[in-house]
């Protein structure tokens, strides 16, 4: 069946069976696929028959799919002409892990953050009708992605609009790990409503749970169905607030989403079809473990179990010295926003679940919350990825900085993050955060030093920002760092550096000037030892170089900095962000600034536009930031 599709007309000419079939065969090819190459998987299998019906019942490209996160679009794709596209997915060149209108008509938005679709959708809607067309426009969201306030801010606005819109809610009771709030408990309710053509046995299951009317009631109740609504679920919400509510629906049951969806399809204004459906549905080990299956590496099909083994990261390693301060100092909290897996605090939920803040995906709403506490003698520590705190942007200004709370910002995925692509490569946060006042910016070369910047942060006393990168720390091994100073930088003197200089030197003795540096290499972060293995390379050619480990974006050690560039004349920095107000900037900045003379400068960063998939090590490369790269350049 899976041969034959490459489009929704393709889907629309099969009949149940055969829609049932290709399901199957959908649900075992993407098992293929992720199991290669990793990628979202457990999502993905929740969705197979709901993108099927949708496919089936609207017209895809002049019907707009809106799909939210845009992480279960696999099925999407593969329907839409990417079958074989799908065995590079992620991969340099390959199709993206999330929808891309430049791959094709049918992913009409791109997505990848979540809570966007229904704004999204909605702009679509009021343009068609300012346009005078007819298509319709969906948007799938899923229950974790609705605790978003941006999905608030659309559901608020599109439920008075009488626009045409339908609004797909894809509930599995999870977000990656299970889903939150209050919100989430109001789906519950809804849950328990008889679902979609199932009879009124699971209504009056429902009833007799429910103390005060007992089974005597349940007769005169099932006559009143509004009132059983009433009774069962307090307040309808969406209706509430305008929407026409649809469901809930099973959502692995393609002929009763097909009826729901052809409904849809006929109401006029705001529509919500609430769906049911199982995370990891059809792969047994990702129906138990659909936290794990959410994302990925490349794993065994008959085990589960990942190819390569997991190698400690600079979030574990944050999560476990969070814990050690944590049980030094109770004013300690750590909040996240639907991401405790993915930060590394796992374990900090286990050992202190009263300190511990799930708010959902909520970014904006955990730096505010954090403010909140921080202003009443608490030391929240939030842990966000690089790309997902450009939401929390005005709360970071407003609630945290203008104040200077002490909120300890850490800025996971800093940096390259290789498959996922453009919308999370964090490659804006030193840029954007070196801009506001008041905020203290570290980023640590290694493990060790993330250590002792995150011990440092939660004594400071004033806002701060430590970002470092997905994945563990190099190779190259830095020795003996020294302590953390506020606004100090360290300059790097490893044994074996000083041994291979020494060498270099002695070789070339009769050569007065090989003794002194001529060349200054400031790096930060994850950098640092890329700025040491090119250092050493350098020295291999008779080059001494001094390295520097800025240690700090904001404030920058300008004393030690500018101490170096008047000895060397020769300056380069290396930084795993944009070249626009980043680390080569406040270089720049301060050659022009101290009016310093006769100084050679170049910055090693990524340039001014949003960078594809590819492994970190790939997309190094080809932005010529990698360490052959940057000694040819020197
Ligand atoms: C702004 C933002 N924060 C965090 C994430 C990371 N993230 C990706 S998917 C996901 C969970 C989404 O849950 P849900 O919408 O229920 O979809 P499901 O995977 O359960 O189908 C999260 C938190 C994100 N993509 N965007």
């Amino acid at each position: 069946m899976l041969e034959k599709i490459n489009s929704s007309q393709d889907v629309k000419k099969l009949n149940i069976k055969e829609k049932e079939i290709l399901a199957e065969e959908i649900r075992k090819y993407i098992i293929g696929v992720v199991s290669e190459n990793g990628g979202h998987l457990a999502s993905n299998l929740g969705v197979v028959e709901l993108t099927i019906a949708l496919n089936s019942v609207f017209d895809i490209p002049s019907d707009k799919l809106v799909w939210d996160v845009g992480h279960q679009s696999y099925v999407h794709k593969i329907i839409h002409g990417r079958r074989e596209d799908l065995k590079n997915i992620r991969k340099l060149g390959g199709i993206a892990g999330f929808p891309k209108t430049n791959e094709s008509e049918a992913d009409c938005f791109n997505t990848g953050h979540s809570s966007t679709s229904i704004s999204a959708a909605l702009g679509m809607a009021r343009a068609r009708d300012i346009k005078g067309g007819d298509n319709s426009v969906i948007a799938v969201i899923g229950d974790g992605a609705l605790t978003g306030g941006m999905a608030m801010e659309a559901l608020n606005d599109a439920g008075t609009s009488k626009t045409n819109i339908k609004v797909i809610l894809n509930d599995n009771e999870m977000s990656i790990s299970k889903n939150i709030g209050g919100m989430s408990r109001f789906l519950g309710k809804l849950r328990t409503k008889r679902t979609y053509t199932k009879s009124n046995n699971s209504i009056k299951r429902v009833i007799e749970k429910i103390p005060v009317i007992g089974k005597p009631t349940v007769k005169v109740i099932r006559r009143f169905k509004r009132s059983i609504k009433q009774l069962v679920i307090p307040k309808m919400y969406f209706e509430d607030i305008g929407f026409t509510y649809l469901g809930p629906v099973d959502g692995h049951n393609i002929e009763q989403l097909e009826d729901v969806l052809s409904l849809s399809k006929r109401v006029l204004g705001p529509v919500l079809v609430h769906v049911l459906t199982q995370k990891g549905k059809g792969y047994e080990i990702a129906e138990k473990n659909p936290d794990k299956f959410h994302a990925t590496s490349p794993f065994n099909i008959e085990t589960g179990e990942p190819k390569k083994e997991k190698e400690k990261d600079f979030s574990s390693v944050f999560g476990e010295k969070l814990i050690e301060l944590a049980k030094k100092n109770d004013k300690i909290v750590a909040i996240t926003a639907a991401m405790k897996d993915g930060t590394g605090l796992k374990q900090f939920r286990e050992e202190f679940p009263k300190r511990f803040f799930d708010v959902g995906i909520a970014e904006q709403h955990a730096i505010t919350l954090a403010a909140g506490m921080a202003k009443e003698g608490i030391i929240p520590v939030v842990p966000i990825y690089s790309s997902f705190y450009q939401r929390a942007y005005d709360q970071v200004i407003h609630d945290v900085a203008i104040q200077n709370l002490p909120v300890v910002m850490c800025v996971d995925r800093a940096g390259l993050v290789g498959a996922d692509g453009e919308t999370h490569q964090g490659m804006l946060d030193m840029a954007f955060f070196r801009l506001i006042p008041n905020l203290n910016i570290m980023a640590p070369a290694d493990f060790d030093e993330l250590e002792k910047m995150l011990e440092f942060a939660v004594n400071l006393g004033k806002p701060v920002v430590i970002r470092y990168p997905r994945g563990g720390e190099s190779k190259i091994k830095i020795n003996n760092h020294e302590k953390i100073e506020f606004g100090k930088a360290e300059i790097i003197k490893n044994d074996e550096n000083t041994e291979k200089q020494a060498k270099s030197n002695s070789e070339q003795s009769n050569n007065e000037s090989v003794n002194k540096e001529e060349l200054t290499i400031i790096a930060i972060g994850n950098q640092v030892p890329k700025a040491i293995a090119i250092a050493t390379k350098l020295q291999e050619k008779g080059i001494q170089v001094e390295v520097i480990n800025a240690r700090f974006l904001k404030p920058l050690d300008t004393e030690t900095i500018k101490k170096s560039i008047l000895k060397t004349k020769n300056v380069i920095t290396i930084e795993d962000g944009t070249c626009i107000n980043g680390l080569g900037t406040a270089i720049k900045e301060l050659i022009v600034d101290e009016n310093l003379q006769n100084v050679k400068f170049k910055a090693f960063a990524y340039p001014d536009e949003y960078i594809k998939h590819g492994s970190v090590a790939e997309l190094e490369n080809i932005y010529g930031q990698d360490i052959e790269s940057i000694v040819k350049n020197i």
